[in-house]
């Protein structure tokens, strides 16, 4: 008898352990909106606009998993999220992915947060005052650094200046409007992030054209959404959320011809959109998602010129995020 309880209460627990870990996928269904763990305000990336409306790079990457699951980019909630924080609550099941310019790195991935691809490549830059006149982050010596608390940023500052035997004072802060404004003060000598962070905070600066960024980029800084590591089927339709949108790229699929695209004879565009081939179903998604995706956010590279682009307001250049095609380093696998 007891040794029947003893199994019954075994096979319980592993039933609520599969229940607990397994479908990802069908709570976001059954809640009826993804939850989209994300910056709480970096222009470019992930910022609520005058309406309050979330926009940017990572955001249209979670809005692009909203259209996939619901056909709708605005079933997504947005918890904005310190940098400090992100590992435990993506580890606590409060999001259900975490898109917040953030690094794929070892530490982080064995600690439990397992990143499905490379929305940007990013890497670490200094800005400093043009008053200062040094034209090298290798003239620094002795400098005070503002920096933000739980990020690369921080190591890496303290690998550079180490590597290079100098001295820093590091003036560290846990939200990033407290480091820019405590640089924009004066407090600090240099300010220094992701690249892609140093174009966007300048606009906050009082004076942004008397800050000038430095030449080197001290590290290698691949943001990418990650999530937590005991769903493949999720995991899955998070990465292929992302390729969709390189793929439709890549296969000239804009937001403003996908419908025209759905008569082409093109095979790879006929798979993309579901009107070929049973794809989407392997993911616990409809054939058409990708259609979905495309219709609701565009491309990768209309989400990318529309978010941080020449034509934006942070001006990024496509360098290693333009398509593997054209000499960058995005690249998605086949859909077939
Ligand atoms: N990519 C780095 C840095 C990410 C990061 O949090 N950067 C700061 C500075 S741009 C940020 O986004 N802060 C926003 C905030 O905390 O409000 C990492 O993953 O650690």
């Amino acid at each position: 008898m007891r040794t029947i309880a003893t199994l019954l209460s075994a096979a319980l627990a592993l039933s609520a352990v599969s229940a607990a870990s397994a479908g990802t996928l069908d709570q976001v269904k059954a809640r009826g909106e993804l939850i989209c763990g994300s910056n709480p305000g970096l222009a470019g990336f992930a910022l609520p606009d005058d309406q309050g409306v979330y926009k940017g790079l990572d955001v249209d990457e979670c809005r692009a998993i909203a259209a996939a699951i619901f056909n709708d980019p605005n079933k997504v909630k947005f918890l904005p999220i310190n940098a400090k924080d992100r590992p435990t609550i993506l580890a606590s099941g409060q999001i259900d992915v975490l898109i917040r310019n953030t690094t794929w790195t070892l530490s982080r991935e064995t600690g439990g947060m397992f990143f499905t691809g490379v929305n940007f490549y990013d890497g670490q830059g200094f800005i400093v005052r043009k008053k200062l006149a040094i034209d090298s982050a290798l003239k620094l010596d002795g400098a005070s650094v503002c920096v933000q608390q739980g990020t690369t940023t921080e190591l890496n500052l303290a690998d550079f200046f180490r590597a290079h035997k100098m001295k820093l004072e590091p003036v560290v802060f846990s939200t990033d409007d407290e480091t820019v404004k405590a640089y924009d003060s004066g407090r600090c000598d240099a300010y220094t992030t992701d690249a892609s962070g140093l174009y966007a905070e300048r606009l906050k600066m009082s004076a942004p054209d008397d800050h000038v960024v430095l030449p080197e980029i001290i590290s290698k800084e691949p943001l990418g959404p990650s999530v937590r590591k005991d769903d493949v089927q999720w995991f899955q339709v998070v990465q292929w959320t992302h390729y969709a949108l390189l793929n439709a790229e890549e296969l000239g699929v804009t937001q403003a011809n996908v419908d025209e695209m759905l008569k082409s004879d093109n095979p790879s565009i006929r798979r993309l959109l579901g009107v070929e081939g049973d794809f989407g179903t392997g993911l616990g998604l409809t054939n058409d998602w990708a259609y979905r995706i495309i219709k609701a956010v565009g491309n990768y590279g209309e989400s990318f010129e529309r978010n941080v682009g020449m034509g934006s307001p942070i001006k990024i250049k496509r360098g290693l995020n333009a398509l593997w095609t054209q000499g960058g380093l995005q690249y998605a696998p086949p859909i077939r």
